[in-house]
């Protein structure tokens, strides 16, 4: 036995003795024909029981008490029960797991808000928008309840198509400021809680960028950066057009060769049949990513592969002369648009991305933008499939069309076109305006402004606000077109939605201090239709908006729920937002038409009577009677009403839900049902 000489010696003997002790206390509790007499030990037990525990007492002598019955059978007693609890938590925990729906992801929790940046703030009195102006309006955001700001292109750029031109994809143009700045505004907006989407301009660069200039005098390497192919000056190796018009070759004298351009000719379009672009342009993503900007709507994607036969696309009236066949609109893109390999390109982008989206809440976003018109299954592509991650999703164009034939019938089959195409538990989105299309507020009138926004703001999905829709800002007839298409063609000029930023009643709508003019020439209504004059008053489009994103980003029905159609005419648009084991359910009526009164007495799982929550328009009464609900044109009403009644279950043809998500009000939990 081995002994701490240090130790006094009374504690020595007692060491010994209480070690005899515990050795034939163990042998009385193990062995049954113990040799020593009963009497004896008993007389030994009851003489170290009678030892109190002492500070300081030795290890030894502890475990001797501790291997005592009455110590020894509680303290497994606990071990056991411990044991069950932790085996009970995990199996609870793993239970909860597999039966919570997947977390909403931020760019599904909030809207997104669309920035053209020459037209947003100007920070230096240069009459044009910069990134340090975007930098002074966050606190905009905040106000508004959007975290997700999706800032049109910045790079450097000779701006022949305002960005879209890019000189340098690891740059800044000067015009917005510096890289710095941009640095600086990241980093502003990751800590005030907000997002950064930016573009992603694959399918072309500028001419001056430095691939094209060393491209175009054949330097190794870059010499098959794009679409070089034999032609004369005067003639085109095919019919294939611009999307700006016009023949999409053009003829360089330095190389002697045509390269390809489906947008302007100082867009010369990459060759993406050659892996060292893939792989050069997959360098700019990461470069971006490791910036931490939080994901990127992919440009114009449908054009990035053509078909390397080059044969002559068919002209959609085959009796056209062909030399007057100029514009988009008159081909079909058989071989120039949606070429196979695009999706494998777009997938392999994904994958990064996804590389860069392991920390919790660092999820990298994207977005591709594709107008496929009438031919929607292309789009929904975009969505990818269930073993082969794409796009978050794809932008969601069709109710830009909302305005051709404006009416509530109008509004629900653009909607239903895209909940019928969408694939099964993908995530809706919604687009009503952007830097290539007139505003609404012109389109469909200022009228209906306030109904479209709350369309926008009810569906289920992730809707996206091009600046100035918050506050209902309508196209400008500019006195001097920039767009380069415009200049192609006036009547579909894009200088009318891209106008500045109305902030307050000064001088150039608070957008800019320049005494010199904006760059485009800021709207005549700024007095009215501005950011200050319209916040506070609860009837303003502005308030309206916010009031809007705060319910949706609140209500769980809004955000999880059913959508489920009810009700679609000449005038009314009416749909209910409901959730299994949710008794509060919304009805939304829109009205895209005249005044009118809608019967809703057929709708048999609504109470009779239904109380108003949120309306449009002042003066509006506080509850309906289901058969007659007044709404007047251009009036959004959202009527809250409570019950266990649950119309999708006898309507399915008319519901959509992406994924399905009960509620247990006991414990206020979601779960998968
Ligand atoms: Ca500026
Ligand atoms: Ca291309």
């Amino acid at each position: 036995m081995s002994l701490t000489r240090n130790n006094k010696d009374s504690s020595v003997e007692l060491k010994e003795y209480i070690d005899n002790s515990a050795f034939q206390d163990d042998e009385e509790d193990n062995i049954s024909s113990s040799q020593e007499p009963r009497a004896s030990a008993s007389a030994e037990e009851s003489a170290y029981t009678q030892i109190k525990p002492y500070a300081g007492m030795p290890k030894e002598v502890l475990l001797v008490y501790s291997s005592q019955a009455r110590y020894r059978i509680p303290r497994e007693i606990l071990f056991w029960l411990a044991v069950a609890c932790t085996l009970a938590l995990i199996a609870l925990t793993i239970t909860l797991i597999v039966l919570s729906p997947a977390c909403l992801s931020w760019w599904q929790t909030t809207p997104v808000y669309q920035i053209y940046p020459r037209s947003f703030k100007d920070s230096d009195g240069d009459g044009v928008g910069d990134l340090n102006g975007i930098k002074e309006k966050l606190s905009h955001f905040q106000y508004l309840n959007v975290k997700a700001i999706w800032i049109s292109p910045f790079y450097k750029s000779p701006m022949k198509d305002f960005g879209y031109d890019v000189e340098d994809f690891r740059d800044v143009d000067p015009l917005f400021g510096t890289m710095a700045d941009f640095d600086e505004l990241l980093s502003s907006m990751h800590s005030m809680g907000l997002k950064l989407i930016m573009d992603y301009i694959p399918n072309h660069t500028s001419d001056k960028h430095i691939w094209f200039q060393l491209s175009r005098n054949r330097t190794e390497y870059y010499s098959d950066f794009y679409v070089w192919v034999n032609c004369t000056e005067d003639k085109p190796p095919n019919n294939w057009l611009s999307v700006f018009g016009n023949s999409s070759w053009t003829y360089d004298p330095v190389r002697g060769q045509c390269y390809l351009h489906q947008f302007l000719k100082e867009q010369p379009d990459l060759n993406f049949r050659n892996p060292d672009v893939v792989k050069e342009m997959t360098d700019v993503i990461h470069f971006w990513l490791k910036k931490g900007v939080d994901g990127f709507r992919m440009d114009a994607v449908k054009h990035i592969l053509e078909a390397t036969h080059l044969r002559n696309e068919p002209q959609v009236d085959p009796k056209q002369p062909p030399d007057t066949v100029d514009t988009e609109f008159e081909l079909y893109h058989d071989y120039t648009y949606t070429q196979v390999g695009l999706h494998d390109i777009l997938r392999s982008w994904r994958v990064n991305l996804d590389d860069y989206s392991r920390e919790p809440g660092r999820y990298r976003f994207m977005v591709t933008e594709s107008y496929d018109y009438e031919e929607i299954e292309k789009t929904m592509m975009y969505y990818g499939t269930h073993f082969a991650k794409e796009a978050d999703f794809p932008f969601n164009f069709y109710l830009l069309d909302l305005p051709d034939g404006l009416s509530g019938l109008r509004a629900k089959e653009l909607v239903e076109l895209w909940m019928s195409n969408m694939p099964k538990g993908k995530w809706p989105n919604w687009v009503v305006g952007n830097h290539d299309k007139p505003r609404m507020s012109s389109r469909a009138g200022q009228d209906y402004v306030r109904v479209v926004n709350m369309l926008l703001l009810t569906l289920p999905g992730t809707p996206t606000t091009y600046y100035g829709e918050e506050i209902g800002m309508e196209n400008v007839n500019v006195s001097v077109i920039q767009d380069p298409f415009g200049k192609f063609d006036p009547n579909n000029s894009r200088d009318p939605q891209r106008t500045p930023m109305q902030w307050n009643s000064t001088l150039n709508a608070g957008f800019s201090d320049s005494k010199n003019g904006t760059w485009l020439d800021v709207g005549p209504n700024f007095a009215t239709i501005n950011v200050e004059v319209q916040q506070g008053d609860p009837a303003s489009v502005l308030e309206q908006y916010r009031t809007l994103a705060q319910l949706r980003e609140k209500e769980v029905a809004l955000t999880r729920g059913w959508l489920c159609y009810v009700w679609a005419d000449d005038n009314v648009f009416a749909f209910l937002r409901e959730l299994d084991g949710l008794n509060q359910v919304f009805l939304v009526l829109l009205n895209f038409g005249q005044d009118t009164e809608t019967n809703l007495s057929a709708v048999s799982e609504l109470p009779d009577q239904l109380s108003v929550h949120f309306s449009t328009q002042t003066g509006t009464e506080s509850s309906f009677s289901k058969s007659k609900i007044r709404t007047s044109k251009g009036q959004g009403l959202l009527l809250k009403y409570s019950s266990t009644k649950r119309f999708h279950l006898n309507h399915k043809s008319e519901c959509y839900v992406s994924e399905k998500a009960c509620f247990l009000s006991a414990l206020d939990i979601l779960y998968k049902c």
